[in-house]
């Protein structure tokens, strides 16, 4: 049976109600791909936060009194809360309360399926646990009861809190290693060409895998069914080598802890060629999903002329969106504008060399021997005197070849 479950969000004077409502809207969504049932959302309008209580006292009993005539028992908040507040707020609702933070590293647990990311999870858990350890005190409190019991607390806090440390060392040890063997692999894929679809969650990355790759990738509407990265190959006709990488998706607040943990997927996205900054075009809140996308980037140092903008779901609101300089406009579930897509990463592809066509002598075993090393050969016959070769040559070295091309393939082929 599903949980049922409130969801508070704080309306300070800054902030327009219509977003207020947006982002409630989000943290709703958070809670379904959690797998609770929102029966309301709440409001609470002030002046400034409540130290003690967050949303103040008074309408912490009105939602005590919710809670208990609607059969809730999970409230969430849409803002992270203090470890002394929640405690607080639970003490008056009686109800368990947790925060937006606390709500998405559940998601990440859930989802996470191979052991980089349970590691990566397991880490941010604990690290969001780490000051929120008092709460296990109280409740030794209470269970011991009477005299000498805060002593035994305390050296039980004592003890819990070094096992946890303990234990946070030893998965940053096992990232480190994991993070070694994804070097390795990173290597081994060579010299291919990189595209990484990265972005907002729910913009519809895994999809837009599906059909540049052709592939499986699961694409679901829950926020975060992506934790891994994903590597295929492109199932279209390209000048070069070129894998497609799936990643996680963004959000707004993302609990750090989970940004630090999972540096380590996104530097797939870190060593791409070329990024596609997948947007959900047809999702009121685009615009500072984007800038949320655009600030993670940069956070990874990915300058901007190494990104493409896809504004996806153009099936859901045509052409009413003015084209932005650069960006292209796709359909992941249609497919439409995906050729031009292609297109555009055939067009970057070329503009870091040239496909060629070349007759290399066999009197020249040195020049062959360094097409093999820097270039990448897509067909090659040998003949009596000369091996025929079509490869893509990086723009650096095609001044070796140039004496020896037949044509490149952008003009027709010479005819002998
Ligand atoms: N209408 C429409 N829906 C789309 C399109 N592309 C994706 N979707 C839907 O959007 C939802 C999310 O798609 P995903 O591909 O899972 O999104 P994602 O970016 O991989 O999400 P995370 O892995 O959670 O970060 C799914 O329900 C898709 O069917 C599109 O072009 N048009
Ligand atoms: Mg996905």
């Amino acid at each position: 049976m599903l949980e049922n479950v409130i969801a508070v969000g704080l309306i300070l004077p800054d902030l327009a109600r219509s977003i207020a409502e947006e982002h409630l809207a989000e943290l709703a969504k958070l809670i379904e791909s959690a797998g609770g049932a929102v029966v309301e959302q709440i409001f609470a309008k002030r002046q400034a936060p409540d130290p003690k209580t967050f949303i103040g006292s008074g309408k912490a009993e009105e939602l005590k009194a919710l809670a208990a005539s609607k059969n809730v028992s999970l409230i969430v908040f849409d803002d992270d809360l203090s470890p002394a507040q929640a405690r607080n707020l639970e003490k008056i609702i009686e109800k368990k309360v947790i925060d937006r933070s606390g709500l998405i590293l559940d998601i990440f647990a859930r989802r996470a399926r191979s052991r980089e990311a349970r590691t990566q999870v397991e880490l941010a858990q604990l690290e969001y646990l780490l000051p929120r350890l008092t709460r296990a005190w109280t409740h030794l409190e209470r269970q011991a009861g009477g005299i000498g019991t805060r002593g035994v607390g305390e050296t039980q806090l004592e003890l819990d809190r070094r096992i946890i440390r303990t234990r946070i060392a030893k998965l940053k040890d096992d990232l480190r290693h994991i993070e070694k063997t994804r070097q390795t692999q990173r290597k081994k894929r060579g010299a291919a060409y990189v595209v990484a679809l990265v972005g907002y969650t729910n913009a519809g990355k895994s999809t837009l895998f599906n059909q540049l790759t052709k592939g499986g990738a699961t694409s679901v509407d829950k926020l975060f069914a992506t934790l891994d990265a994903k590597v295929q190959k492109i199932a279209y006709d390209v000048p070069r080598e070129t894998v497609v990488i799936d990643t996680v998706g963004f959000i707004r607040k993302l609990p750090h802890h989970l940004v630090a943990s999972f540096r380590s997927t996104m530097e797939e996205a870190v060593a791409a060629d070329l990024v596609l900054h997948v947007i959900d075009g047809s999702h009121p809140q685009h615009g500072s999903q984007r800038e949320v996308g655009n600030t993670v980037l940069h956070d990874l140092g990915i300058d901007s002329d190494r990104v493409i903008e896809v504004y996806n779901k153009s099936d859901q609101f045509g052409d009413i969106e003015p084209g932005r300089r650069g960006a292209i406009y796709v359909s992941a579930l249609t497919g439409a504008g995906v050729e031009r897509l292609v297109e555009a990463i055939r067009e970057r592809e070329l503009a870091g060399g040239e496909v060629m066509h070349l007759e290399i002598p066999h009197d020249q075993p040195r020049l062959a021997a360094l097409l093999h090393e820097v270039a990448e050969v897509h067909e090659q016959r040998v003949t009596d005197d000369a091996t025929i070769v079509t490869a893509w040559v990086p723009a650096d070295a095609v001044h070796n070849f140039a004496q020896y091309a037949a044509a490149t393939l952008l003009k027709p082929a010479k005819v002998s």
